[in-house]
């Protein structure tokens, strides 16, 4: 399987785990899960075969673990859209994370905190080079540091998805770091 398949199946498992799963007729259960061979019928029904052994790559490959399997089920770590119950447990955040975005949303960002925009949750990662790829996805990258420790002190709740990313509701400005 060359890396522009992975790409492609990985994505069209985004969509439909994510985001449109009505979009092939597939209804996820409350925290996101669909039986695989579900997922691989209706996914063949409309239009795009994905072999067993392909799903199963691209979920041990996929270079951010965006999908888990459990028995014979399947869903998307993170980064939905619709409305899904994750059901991941409360955890302590380390005293320091990182948002990565670019410079045209910094004066939102100051004014409002980070929110979740499509998401469920404002996603931040353990690391700044994590960070820094997903500020890249839109251009050059600017790192913000999140106070997570007082966040967690003040009450604000942290979980944490099944690939290592940080989720939370929303990030008020006063935890944030700016730089400039
Ligand atoms: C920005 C990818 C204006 C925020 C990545 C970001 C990640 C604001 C964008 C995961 C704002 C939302 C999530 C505000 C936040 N005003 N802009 N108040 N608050 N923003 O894609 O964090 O490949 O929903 O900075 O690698 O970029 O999908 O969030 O630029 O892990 O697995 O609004 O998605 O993973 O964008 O990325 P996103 P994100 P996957």
């Amino acid at each position: 399987m060359n890396e522009q398949r992975v790409v492609r199946v990985s994505k069209y498992l985004s969509k439909h785990l994510r985001h449109q799963p009505e979009r092939i007729g597939l209804t996820l259960d409350e925290a996101g899960w669909v039986e695989i061979d579900e997922l691989l019928d209706a996914a063949r029904a409309h239009g795009f075969t994905i072999e067993r052994a392909e799903l199963e790559q691209v979920v041990t490959e996929n270079d951010k673990r965006r999908f888990a399997i459990d028995g014979s089920r399947i869903r998307a770590s993170q980064g939905h859209s619709i409305e899904i119950d994750l059901d991941l447990p409360v955890a302590e955040p380390p005293a320091y994370l990182y948002h990565g975005t670019v410079a045209r949303f910094l004066d939102a960002i100051r004014h409002e905190g980070l929110k979740p925009m499509n998401r469920h949750d404002v996603h931040l990662s353990a690391d700044r080079e994590t960070a820094t790829r997903v500020g890249a996805r839109r251009g050059r990258p600017v790192v913000l540091p999140v106070d997570s420790g007082a966040m967690h002190r003040d009450g604000h709740t942290f979980r944490l998805s099944a690939n290592g990313v940080w989720l939370t509701a929303v990030v008020p400005p006063r935890y944030l770091r700016f730089s400039r």
